[in-house]
């Protein structure tokens, strides 16, 4: 599938790089990694993501370069790198009415999706730990030459999908690479700077309120919680919760993990994690209407927390 994904980047003079809404760190730094080695081709490439970039990110060479909308009619090639789904991409419809035309590549490292169906040419593998691992074959086979921010991009993608090489994916292979990268000069000093460390007060204190809410039940499943009165009280956003959900997830002997967060608009993001090998919470996750990994999942229900207090709380799916 590579020489494929090769023959086409080689041939096409504009591409489009679409990576999935709510983005993290491995879809924006993959997608400017890869564009950053086709710009180095003579190609013209652009950036869309349908939600804004959260600010963690700012430092990732070329983050100026992502818009929020364009024609895909006007590029050869659309490339979507991470989306999991074709829904996740912000323009499914968009999508689904280019690939019936033209040349839709699917880089990702979710398990088989609808993109899978619609991409003229699919370069997935859900063995590996990041889209970013993907990108990598891409740019060595396109023989870009791995450059400084290149391999920066390259490594951030590869330390947010590991949680910083702390999950369960985190393998020798993820090891090698992430030294062959720093090898040529990626810097995961500014990358951990960014986004393990250097937290806003707004954020530790909602990360406060979430870890004061742990419970866990007998079946072992750890939850908590955060409203949208939380996120006022402390003048912190949805970004501000990522992170969180790992840590509340260290709970001992925790079998997996749940997170909900009102989103403002009459929306419950869940979050689940999990360190087991026998459960897949992305299964859960689609019962949902959601999607992800084996081990990261979330999916997002209509309704509000109603905080009771004493009583515990629960979710209205009501309103
Ligand atoms: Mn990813």
């Amino acid at each position: 599938m590579l020489e494929r994904v090769i023959g086409a980047l080689n041939k096409a003079s504009s591409i489009l790089i679409l990576f999935h809404e709510s983005p993290d760190g491995d879809a924006v730094a993959s997608s400017l990694a890869l564009g950053m080695a086709l710009e180095q081709k003579k190609k013209k490439v652009d950036y869309i993501c349908r939600d804004p970039i959260p600010k963690v990110f700012s430092f990732l060479p070329g983050i100026e370069k992502i818009r929020k909308d364009c024609l895909l009619g006007d590029y050869d090639i659309v490339c979507t790198v991470d989306c999991g789904d074709v829904r996740r991409t912000g323009f499914a419809e968009r999508v689904k009415e280019y690939s019936k035309h033209r040349t839709l590549i699917n880089i990702d490292h979710h398990l088989k999706n609808d993109l899978h169906k619609i991409a003229t040419i699919n370069f997935t593998n859900d063995k590996v730990a990041a889209s970013a691992e993907l990108v990598f074959e891409i740019i060595k086979a396109l023989n870009a030459k791995m450059n400084r921010d290149m391999a920066t991009l390259v490594l951030t993608g590869l330390y947010t999908d590991t949680g910083g090489f702390q999950h369960s994916n985190t393998c020798p292979r993820v090891y090698a690479l992430a030294s062959r990268l720093m090898s040529y000069g990626a810097r995961l000093n500014k990358i951990s700077q960014n986004i393990a460390l250097n937290k806003r007060l707004s954020c530790l204190k909602l990360w406060g309120v979430a870890l004061s809410r742990i419970k866990k039940n007998s079946y072992g499943i750890v939850t908590s919680y955060v409203t949208s009165a939380d996120f006022e009280k402390f003048g912190a956003n949805l970004d501000d919760l990522a992170g969180v959900v790992n840590i509340i997830n260290s709970t001992p002997n925790a079998k997996a993990t749940m997170l909900f967060a009102e989103q403002g608009d009459g929306t419950i993001k869940a979050s689940i994690r999990t360190e087991s090998n026998v459960i897949d919470i992305c299964k859960i996750a689609r019962l949902f209407g959601g999607g992800g990994h084996k081990k990261a999942a979330g999916f997002t229900l209509k309704g509000r927390i109603i905080d009771g207090k004493k009583s515990g709380w629960s979710i209205d799916l009501t309103s």
